[in-house]
């Protein structure tokens, strides 16, 4: 079962063998990328290693599962991530037994950058008891769908208020949508280039020795809260809505039902569906 902490953009997923304290989006580098465009924004790297070694002490994981986005730049790694980023890993491999780490969009040539003993999964995800986790920027493997429950990062969520005087504010939080596992089973195949026979459950089945379970997906906020996001309750055009940008590509599928998601702060409250919010932004 996976819980989250509450107040904390982190979440526990407790096993019979083992602990997994997971987080996502930590985006180290990103103040450096902001001042190259001339905006100077003081370093929150003790920040977050401070909010993070709060959490393993809380709570004793055995391992640390990062779901990704490590590092900020994408493709290469900026001057200050050649220190900030093994500095980072190699406090806490002291902390932890183990560090996985689902590859982001933004971990392009980060493998230079990892100490020895870092394990590193693929972005299609990767599967712990009975939660499948995956970074968000592309397709989850279909062995995921063997898993009750899916849990993603990339999107970093935010949801907007808008007050009488007009004055906007946003705030991160946690996703929870419901999945058809039929149809998201079909898309995964066909995402694969595998041909469905009769119907997708069997062809699963022949190809992955599983049935489909998936029933609900959870979007983690972001573990840098700095970073922001683009509220998800904000009325876009269509256009957009669908722009690759934004979301990621299970979201934009008729597989995960985004409107009646339920939306929680980070402390717990629930927020409404996010349908319901729409009305607010
Ligand atoms: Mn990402």
């Amino acid at each position: 079962m996976i819980t989250p902490l509450m107040p904390y953009p982190a979440a526990l997923l407790m096993t019979k063998e083992t602990r997994v304290l997971v987080v996502a989006d930590l985006h180290i580098g990103w103040e450096i990328a902001l001042s190259e465009k001339g905006i100077h924004v003081p370093t929150q790297m003790p920040k977050l290693l401070q909010k993070l070694k709060t959490l393993i002490s809380s709570y004793k994981p055995k391992i640390l599962l990062i779901i990704g986005d490590v590092k900020h730049t994408v493709a290469t790694a900026e001057i200050s991530e050649w220190h900030d980023v093994p500095d980072f890993f190699t406090e806490f491999k002291a902390y932890v037994k183990e560090i996985h780490l689902i590859r982001g969009n933004h971990d392009g040539n980060l493998d230079p950058l990892l100490p020895e003993g870092i394990k590193t999964l693929p972005s299609s995800g990767t599967i712990i008891e009975d939660v499948g986790f995956f970074h968000g920027h592309r397709w989850p493997s279909p062995a995921l769908l063997k898993c009750k429950t899916l849990v993603m990062g990339h999107v970093h969520p935010v949801v907007g208020f808008r007050d009488p005087a007009g004055f906007r504010i946003t705030k991160q939080v946690w996703v929870k949508a419901n999945c058809n596992k039929e149809q998201l089973t079909r898309i995964l195949l066909e995402k694969n280039k595998i041909k469905i026979e009769n119907n997708p459950q069997e062809t699963l089945l022949k190809h992955y020795g599983i049935k489909p379970k998936t029933f609900q997906l959870f979007i983690m906020p972001s573990f840098n809260e700095y970073l922001g996001g683009k509220p998800l309750n904000e009325k876009n055009s269509n256009e957009e809505v669908k722009s690759e940008k934004i979301v990621g590509p299970i979201l934009r599928s008729d597989a995960i039902d985004l409107e009646n998601a339920e939306i929680y702060l980070l402390d717990g409250t629930f927020l409404g569906t996010l349908s319901q919010l729409k009305a607010l932004a």
